[in-house]
């Protein structure tokens, strides 16, 4: 069942990635939903056909989509076997100034057992299709990938984002941990997609990766990714990491505790 799902979300992402590659090279009509988030033509156009796409192969699935608002209200009261977690352009900012680090998210989830099963983040823009599926390990374009072995913050290269809200204060800003962090890291990244964040983190191409305010969508299908490639995701006090709601921790494990005595004594 995992191989199949996994073989459903790369066919499905591939194909709209595909459509956002296409849709790059034409104008854009940007919305704004509210003051730091954007949504494009392409959004809503790659949303159409994943949704489309995912119903058609999977009937008995239920699909919650960032762009399809009226899909939030079913989280904790999911009815189907199967639950797709699906961003159509994450890292919708960057795409829409043209800056090649977004991708195509989606992930099967079963509320039921409360696991990840399988999933695809895939960047059109440079080629990279990222899959896993649970227990079979993870894949970049086919090749096993897994986590860097750096073992001490001091040689590690790490990233993450900012939860943007007119009302955020100082100390729930972020900015606290970056200050730290940045003194104690060899070098701090902020792509601006939770997704290609957690698959960098997978392949061993970044060490760890923190960020508050993610939703599901975001950062289902990395999760798995990280998982597979040996990698450990908590919430920033080492629990067990909640996909609806938390701050998210992920490393290559060996710096999960210095991470931890940072995210938690700042
Ligand atoms: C983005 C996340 C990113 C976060 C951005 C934004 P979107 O998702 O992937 O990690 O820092 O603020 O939320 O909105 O581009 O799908």
């Amino acid at each position: 069942m995992v191989q199949e799902l996994q073989r459903i979300s790369v066919q499905v992402a591939r194909e709209a990635g595909a459509l956002i590659r296409e849709l790059a090279q034409k104008p854009r009509y940007i919305e704004k939903k509210s003051r730091y988030d954007l949504v494009t033509d392409a959004d809503r156009a790659a949303h159409t056909l994943i949704k489309e796409r995912l119903l058609e192969q999977c009937p008995n699935s239920f699909v919650l989509s960032e762009e399809d608002p009226e899909t939030h209200r079913a989280v904790g009261t999911f009815e189907k076997p199967v639950a797709w977690m699906v961003d159509p352009i994450d890292g919708t900012t960057n795409y829409a100034r043209n800056i090649p680090l977004c991708a195509v998210s989606i992930a099967a989830y079963d509320p039921f057992a409360n696991q990840l099963l399988a999933g695809c983040v895939y960047n059109p823009f440079q080629e990279e299709c990222f899959y896993a599926s649970r227990d079979q390990g993870a894949f970049l374009n086919g090749q096993r990938i897994s986590v860097s072995s750096i073992q001490s913050l001091e040689n590690a290269v790490l990233s993450t984002g900012y939860f943007n809200h007119p009302e955020i204060t100082y100390p729930s800003s972020n900015l606290p941990e970056t200050w730290q962090f940045l003194k104690e890291s060899l070098g701090l990244r902020r792509t601006g997609a939770a997704s290609i964040d957690l698959c960098w983190v997978a392949m061993g191409r970044l060490d760890l990766y923190w960020e508050n305010g993610l939703k599901p969508w975001d950062m289902a299908a990395g999760i798995l990714l990280v998982q597979e490639a040996g990698g450990q995701v908590t919430n920033y006090a080492g629990q067990s990491i909640h996909l609806f709601q938390d701050s998210l921790l992920a490393s290559n494990r060996f710096l999960h505790p210095a991470a931890m005595r940072i995210l938690t004594q700042v």
